[in-house]
């Protein structure tokens, strides 16, 4: 990167990459954020010098949570500095715009959006309240990276307040395409809102295909040039860079976790409470994207359609909880404990297998690890998702090479693991059920061969290289240049074979 590489870099995002919560005797207690994005981009950071921006997490505010903001930043060799939101705009920015209305909305599922109006006026409110204290914080020489949904309207805000530095936006969701898109009420703004970044990231080629579709239909003049990962994209008074940018994991350090006596440990003991039998896992947020109901009942359909695998197969099922304040969320823990109670009275024998062994619960990392360890198939079957770490994460942990994934093709993860995962349709509950039968029976070759393609790829292409990626497609001068590791640019997820 040369005289470009000590360009500070920005990251602004909804959370800061530490939670505050106050301890016994009244003094805040400072935890690390758990995912691979903070592993990723604390090094970074650390490296060039710069600053995250966010919302603390905590519901008060004052001087207080102030200086252990900075103390937690000065420990982590970087600024941390806090955007603070008060209880309203909490719930219109937060639960309100970005929770009811783009997170369904980008799922594609419309039917759950709630179009209140004052949650828009509130998102672009929020989105300048932050934009405020980048410019606070900011040179025109750094370089502004803000994450996901919650933001989209920052560099607009930006570019009206007279900043020049470059920006650059991910997006952690999927992004939908236009008979979907065209339902936001405030389709247009949001467009040329997110235009005023000068990189757009993606996960997935078929999120950046939506994304161009959408400006084709709505905004004129709009000209593609280029081919590969990353293309540039004209409009009539702006030109952005748009790339597809698969996040991962920090595989190194699953791996080695993974291997631990702890892990290990962990893992005999859950075969040991559920013995002689396979272990098929799901663990996921408690989210209706998910497709929660939808895999229970599969599972169910599996030991109707197979009598041979009664007794000799169970489901782990851990939810994690997540956004109870919200109707819908709640009205789906009902669901899902309903189906749970319903499988296994109708299997279960005293004192013997039980079908379904439902946690609902935020684990430990070690007992996480632990699952994924244990479990003889992973069945990740989200009705649509960004990309979904769970399942790198499984690969990852699967050291002995042994283990099966069946995943959802409408996880951003399927174009890249296609060539090893057994890929499903999540409404059909029959061929879901048919798969974790062929799982199930799969020889021990097959299996290997599958895991080994698909960790030889997570390994090849970590979060490391993602945030490399992304910030190199930002500065490169030349797009042709750009590696293109074949297996992230399928277009969309082909058809897979049936059973
Ligand atoms: C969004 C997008 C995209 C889960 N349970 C526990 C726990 N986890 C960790 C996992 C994993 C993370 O949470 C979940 O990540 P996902 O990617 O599966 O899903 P979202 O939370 O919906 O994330 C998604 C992602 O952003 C990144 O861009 O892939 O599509 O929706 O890392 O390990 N961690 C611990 N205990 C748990 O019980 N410690």
């Amino acid at each position: 990167m040369g005289a470009r590489a000590r360009q500070r870099l920005v990251v602004v995002s909804n959370r800061l990459p530490f939670v505050f919560k106050r301890g016994k005797g009244g003094r805040w207690r400072i935890e690390r954020g758990s995912g691979g994005l903070v592993s990723a981009l604390l090094p970074v950071l650390r490296n060039r010098g710069g600053s995250w921006i966010g919302w603390p997490g905590a519901a008060e505010t004052g001087p207080d949570l102030e200086r252990a903001v900075t103390a937690a930043g000065a420990e982590a060799g970087f600024a941390l500095k806090p955007v603070t939101l008060d209880a309203r705009a909490v719930h219109e920015f937060y639960q309100g715009f970005s929770n009811e209305i783009i997170w369904p909305l980008f799922h594609g599922l419309a039917s759950l959006c709630n179009f209140e109006p004052s949650y828009w006026s509130t998102y672009k409110e929020v989105n300048r309240k932050f934009a405020q204290v980048v410019m606070e914080d900011s040179a025109a020489s750094d370089f502004i990276w803000v994450h996901d949904y919650h933001l989209m309207g920052v560099a607009a805000e930006l570019r009206g307040l007279g900043c020049r530095a470059k920006a650059g936006f991910f997006l952690h969701i999927p992004f939908p395409p236009p008979d979907v898109f065209f339902i936001l009420p405030w389709r247009l703004t949001l467009l040329h809102s997110l235009l005023q970044y000068d990189l757009l990231g993606f996960q997935t080629m078929r999120d950046r295909r939506n994304f161009i579709q959408c400006l084709r239909e709505l905004v004129t003049d709009v000209t593609v040039q280029g081919k590969g990962q990353v293309v540039t994209v004209a409009t009539d008074h702006r030109t952005v860079r748009v790339g597809g940018f698969p996040i991962s994991i920090d595989y190194n350090a699953f791996m080695r976790q993974a291997a631990t006596d702890d892990v290990a440990r962990r893992a005999q003991e859950l075969h040991r409470l559920l013995p002689r039998r396979k272990l098929v896992l799901g663990v996921d947020r408690l989210d209706y994207t998910k497709g929660i109901p939808h895999r229970l009942q599969a599972f169910r359909a599996a030991l109707e359609r197979y009598p041979d695998l009664r007794e000799r197969m169970s489901l782990i099922q851990v939810v994690v909880p997540s956004r109870e304040d919200i109707p819908q969320y709640h009205q789906l823990k009902t669901r899902i404990d309903q189906l749970v109670g319903q499988i296994n009275s109708s299997y279960v024998r005293p004192g013997g297998w039980v079908p379904v062994w439902y946690v609902y619960d935020s684990l430990s990392r070690n007992d996480l690890l632990a699952y994924y360890r244990a479990a003889d198939i992973a069945l990740i079957t989200p009705l649509r998702d960004g990309m979904n770490l769970v399942a790198k994460e499984y690969c990852a942990c699967s050291i002995e090479e042994e283990c099966v994934l069946i995943l959802s093709e409408f996880a951003g993860a399927a174009a890249q693991l296609q060539n090893g995962a057994l890929l499903v349709n999540p409404h059909d509950i029959e061929g879901v059920a048919d798969t974790l039968h062929r799982a199930f029976t799969m020889s021990d070759e097959e299996r290997r061969a599958r895991m080994r393609r698909m960790r030889r790829s997570i390994r090849e292409s970590d979060i490391f290289w993602w945030v490399d990626s992304f910030l190199r497609a930002a500065i490169a001068k030349d797009l042709s240049a750009f590696p293109q590791p074949e297996s992230h640019v399928i277009e969309a997820v082909p058809d897979y074979v049936p059973i």
